[in-house]
């Protein structure tokens, strides 16, 4: 497999724990984000999005693109361990956790959506406000899905598809200055994700394209 990221796309960060806690090996690429890199034709190619991540499978000319398709993919194809409960009603939280940060926190101050405000005529410090204010709405909403939980983790005392959105998040927020000292049941699961090696491989320092 072919795992096409950026060492700190958030959303390339989740397929690489994935992977890691699947312990399934890929090979890497690495598309520059600031540089444009991932809207280049080779890579739309790929991902008509021009988003990373993408991952080619091992089948000649099998693409995926969204990161919770690829984690579900991987999950359905690999196991164990999982990354879902079996459980439907445990099933839909754990995916309505990670889609509150795929689906309503990330794409809002994402890149391009940041560069589109500059061209509107937002300067950094307005563009880094919007990013910090939406990062701290959807994580405090986030807490509270995960507040009554006693395991090590957002669902329990393995870690899962919650936990791989999380943790690239939490990094975003404290990116752009969030302050998360009202957050600590998601300080907590950081803190014990940061144990497992799967977490400390996937970290955006590790990567071979890492600045
Ligand atoms: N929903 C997509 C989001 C992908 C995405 O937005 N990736 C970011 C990097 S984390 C990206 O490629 N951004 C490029 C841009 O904003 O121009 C997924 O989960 O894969």
């Amino acid at each position: 497999m072919i795992l096409h990221g950026y060492y700190r796309s958030t959303a390339a960060w989740r397929v690489r724990i994935a992977l890691n806690l699947k312990g399934l090996k890929a090979e890497h690429r690495f598309h520059h984000l600031r540089r444009g890199e991932h809207q280049a034709a080779d890579y739309t190619r790929l991902n008509p999005q021009g988003l990373l991540p993408a991952l080619e499978l091992d089948e000649a000319g099998a693409v995926l693109t969204q990161s919770l398709a690829i984690c579900e993919y991987l999950d359905e194809t690999q196991p164990d361990p999982p990354l879902l409960p079996r459980e439907p009603l445990a099933r839909a939280r754990v995916r309505a956790f990670a889609q509150a940060i795929a689906c309503d926190i990330h794409p809002v101050q994402n890149l391009k959506v940041l560069n589109r405000l500059g061209a509107l005529g937002l300067d950094g410090d307005a563009r880094n406000g919007w990013a910090r204010d939406v990062i701290a709405d959807g994580l405090a909403a986030c807490e509270i899905l995960v507040a009554s939980g006693n395991g090590a983790f957002c669902f329990g005392e393995g870690p899962g598809l919650a936990d791989l959105c999380l943790v690239p998040q939490l990094y975003n927020a404290k990116r752009f200055g969030v302050d998360l000292s009202a957050m600590p049941r998601l300080q907590l699961v950081e803190a014990a994700c940061a144990e497992l090696p799967a977490f400390q491989a996937a970290a955006p320092e590790r990567q071979a394209d890492a600045e």
